[in-house]
């Protein structure tokens, strides 16, 4: 039987709730300083978080939303030049979404969930090695670690696999094999922890043993191939609530991640 090594953390909606309180809000930013009259509500987002990545999501809602607009030029994000680039009409407004994002991170916008910070501490004090996988772009997960837990927390995880280090993104597991392939680990010494249906169809795919803790955006996804399904970690006078699967314990920790693992 296998011991457990390593902790594999996805970002989005899992360590934060960063879609509505930071995404949702970089998007809309960087719409209207580009001129455009694009705004996404709270509720469109949910929809559009089906897809993962979001210069991919910025593409598939044009497409959806505005296909004959598709082959006309586009006022370059920061620029009075227009382009019919497609693709650099579209990177470049993405790049303004990420500087929006970092410094709403640096502005305090969202703070981790409950149970997170007790979480990573725990298992740095027990060793365990930690890493992380996500589909947005590695500066958001420097500004959202670093304006939370501190300036150096980005070093507690020896590899941070995220963005386009992997060219399909979640639901693909790709990303979660680049990580374990990283530390030269396999699936069964880890535990991988997510919030959404299609990150956990990219952990399962590494065949990776699943926690999941939903948010308003995912209660109501398909969870079936997860070991436990959790309100949150909880803390000691913030109990979690367990939705499926099985755990003693009033809040997530080391002790429940090994019980899972040997399960
Ligand atoms: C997260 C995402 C990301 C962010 C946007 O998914 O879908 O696309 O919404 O990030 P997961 P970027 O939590 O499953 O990794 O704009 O930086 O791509
Ligand atoms: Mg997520």
């Amino acid at each position: 039987m296998s011991q457990l090594e390593a902790l594999i953390f996805d970002v989005d909606g899992t360590l934060a709730d960063t879609e509505r309180d930071g995404h949702l809000v970089a998007f809309n930013m960087a719409f209207k300083d580009a001129g455009l009259d694009w705004h996404w509500s709270v509720e469109l987002y949910g929809q559009l978080l089906a897809v993962t990545g979001g210069k991919e999501r910025i593409r598939y809602y044009l497409n959806d939303f505005y296909p004959d607009e598709r082959g006309q030029a586009f006022s370059m994000p920061g620029s009075a030049q227009k382009s019919t680039d497609f693709d650099q009409f579209v990177a470049g407004l993405h790049a303004s979404k990420t500087r929006f994002y970092t410094q709403l991170m640096a502005d305090g916008a969202v703070p981790l969930r409950s149970g997170v910070v007790r979480l990573i501490q725990e298992a740095r004090d027990a060793g365990l090695r930690m890493a992380i996988a996500t589909t947005t772009t590695p500066a958001n997960v420097t500004a959202l670690l670093s304006h939370t837990i501190g300036a150096d927390s980005i070093d507690w995880f020896e590899v941070i696999a995220a963005g386009d280090i992997v060219p399909a993104k979640k639901p693909a597991a790709d990303i979660y094999i680049y990580a374990l392939e990283k530390m030269n680990l396999k699936a069964d010494q880890c535990l991988a922890f997510e919030d959404s249906h299609n990150g956990l169809l990219s952990s399962n795919g590494a065949d990776l043993k699943t926690i999941v803790t939903i948010n308003d955006y995912t209660r109501d996804h398909d969870f079936s191939g997860a070991e436990l399904v959790l309100s949150d970690f909880g803390e000691p006078d913030q109990p979690m609530t367990v939705l499926h699967g099985n755990c003693d314990e009033p809040y997530f920790n080391l002790q429940s991640a090994q019980k899972i693992l040997q399960s």
